[in-house]
């Protein structure tokens, strides 16, 4: 049997500006997802990058004195650099300035327009540049000629401009979403979607002048005055950077197994484009549809929408900053846990702290040192066998078995917030079980060894399943938490995982706390 893949993407992000808090939490969640389903055993690749032409772009680079290539170059850094500080293991990180790109998708548009599927006309409208984003009358109406997300004036357009026939894969689109609940999740934005599809959909502008955008952009293959839409360009990255469309004999046949696309993870704010242009356009090409398409929700910052003004923007030094305070795991960490994936949600310190202690300090340290220290006191720092009956460890067992069982259906479908609160379930029922077996007390009395040490193993086999099922979310700590009991972290992880497979023996050595104390 061919070995089950998994592809994952982020958004490509803009140029325009360094990466904040929200480029953090699609990428973070794109990477747990993808060291959670490799720990599974399937073959992934997990794919982010940059979103590096169109108007915005130019504008910035013009009002910084740089052209849009070398506002480009410098920014890209910014978002790879933020990338590694925060352990993000991508497979492959693409450009849209890169030949392996443009070559590509100017090959897809060429395809369009030999199948009649773009044509010549002229736009007249609106224009958001902040967004990218063509804007009907009405909706520039109902919303004072401003953009709905930037609030700034929309730009007006009058220019000739290539079409693509949009509309005519609409009703195809309609039913594919129909036919398959999971293809955009989480289940409100599917409808949200579908509403605003029953309303009608108007063929798409796809090309711009490319002397309005300084000759920065991919040209129209058909029309080289013309650059190709910034979005088709862009949405085009996920498939281009497996290397297809196929040209010449540079193409690797590994790549080709990625798709259809397992999952885009996107923020809600451009869910029309990945779940109607897109999938149009991939219809059109008579390619398959990515699986699902998954919209989050969106982080304010202290009680407020972030910005400059305003002074609570999350930048990428704040976030080095916040890392530094407490470790870039437990960054990780909270934006998982602190918002159910898929609403909204507000980044505050002071609910990091709280969390940090209630969860992390005092829930997953806590239990570990503990358990490791009563094993190297009372067993010689090597996991005992279980031995007597111990009835209260059903509850441990049943808490772990949950986990188990429950954690690969919550990665399916996104849903971090399940997955974390299965773990930190066990976490609570294991120092439950402590608590109300005292086995500091039970050390005391030679008889009584046989039920320690079935207390024991249980406690230590809790932490093993928890710290597995942590790493994907805090691979460094999960790594240090395994080490105190003697494992890595292949041996808390896979497929065939269940309880009772601490070997007894194990050595368990004490090690620094993995939580210490903030105030
Ligand atoms: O839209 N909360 O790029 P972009 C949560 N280049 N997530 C947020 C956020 C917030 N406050 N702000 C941004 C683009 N994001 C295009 C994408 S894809 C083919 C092209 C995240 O730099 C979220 O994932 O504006 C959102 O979708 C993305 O950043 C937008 O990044």
């Amino acid at each position: 049997m061919s070995e089950q893949t998994f592809y994952v993407t982020t958004p490509i992000y803009y140029v325009n500006d360094v990466p904040h808090i929200g480029h953090s939490y699609t990428t973070i969640a794109a990477d747990v997802l993808a060291r959670f389903w490799r720990a599974q055993g399937r073959d992934v690749h997990f794919l982010t990058g940059t979103d590096e032409h169109g108007i915005k772009i130019v504008k910035s680079a013009a009002a910084r004195e740089m052209t849009p290539r070398q506002l480009a170059d410098d920014v890209v850094v910014h978002f790879q650099d933020l990338w590694k500080d925060l352990n993000i293991a991508n497979d492959d990180f693409i450009r849209t300035s890169q030949p392996r790109h443009e070559q590509r998708v100017q090959a897809l548009v060429q395809r369009l327009v030999d199948q009649d599927d773009i044509y010549e006309g002229r736009y007249e409208g609106w224009y958001d540049e902040g967004q990218e984003e063509f804007v009907t009358e009405s909706t520039a109406r109902d919303n004072d000629y401003k953009s709905a997300i930037t609030s700034r004036p929309l730009t007006r357009y009058s220019e000739s401009s290539w079409f693509f026939r949009l509309s005519k894969y609409v009703p195809a689109l309609i039913e594919h979403i129909q036919a398959h609940p999971r293809f955009i999740l989480p289940e409100a934005r599917r409808n949200e979607v579908l509403s605003k599809l029953a309303l009608g959909v108007e063929d798409l502008s796809i090309s711009r002048p490319l002397e309005k955008l300084g000759g920065w952009g991919v040209p129209m293959p058909n029309d080289p005055t013309h650059s190709v839409y910034v979005w088709i360009d862009a949405l085009s990255n996920y498939y281009t950077a497996l290397g297809m469309p196929k040209i010449g004999d540079e193409f690797d046949g590994r790549c080709e197994r990625f798709w259809p696309c397992d999952l885009h993870l996107i923020g809600k704010d451009i869910l029309w484009f990945h779940a109607v242009y897109w999938p149009c356009m991939l219809l059109a090409l008579k390619i398959p549809l990515p699986k699902t398409i998954f919209a989050h929700g969106w982080w304010t910052a202290e009680g407020k929408k972030m910005s400059k003004t305003l002074g609570n923007f999350i930048s990428n030094d704040d976030i080095r900053h916040i890392c530094g305070t407490y470790s870039r795991d437990v960054y990780r960490y909270f934006l998982l846990r602190a918002v159910n994936f898929g609403s909204d949600g507000d980044f505050s310190r002071d609910q990091l702290q709280l969390r940090y202690n209630a969860e992390l300090a005092n829930g997953v340290g806590n239990l570990l040192s503990r358990t490791v220290n009563m094993i190297g006191r009372y067993f010689d720092a090597a996991v005992p066998a279980v031995q007597d009956d111990v009835p209260e460890a059903v509850a441990v067992r049943e808490a772990a078995e949950a986990l188990l069982r429950g954690a690969a259906p919550a990665m399916e479908l996104c849903q971090f917030h399940v997955y974390l609160d299965l773990v930190m379930d066990l976490v609570y029922a294991t120092n439950k079980f402590i608590d109300v077996t005292e086995p500091f007390k039970l050390a005391k009395d030679a008889a009584r060894k046989g039920r320690l040490a079935t207390i024991l193993y249980t406690c230590a086999e809790a932490v093993r399943i928890i710290l597995g099922r942590l790493a994907p979310v805090m691979p460094e700590t999960a790594r240090r938490g395994l080490g105190q009991l003697g494992l890595d972290e292949s041996a808390a992880q896979g497929q065939a995982d269940r309880w009772g497979l601490l070997a007894p023996g194990t050595a368990a050595a004490k090690g620094e706390g993995l939580f210490p104390r903030k105030s």
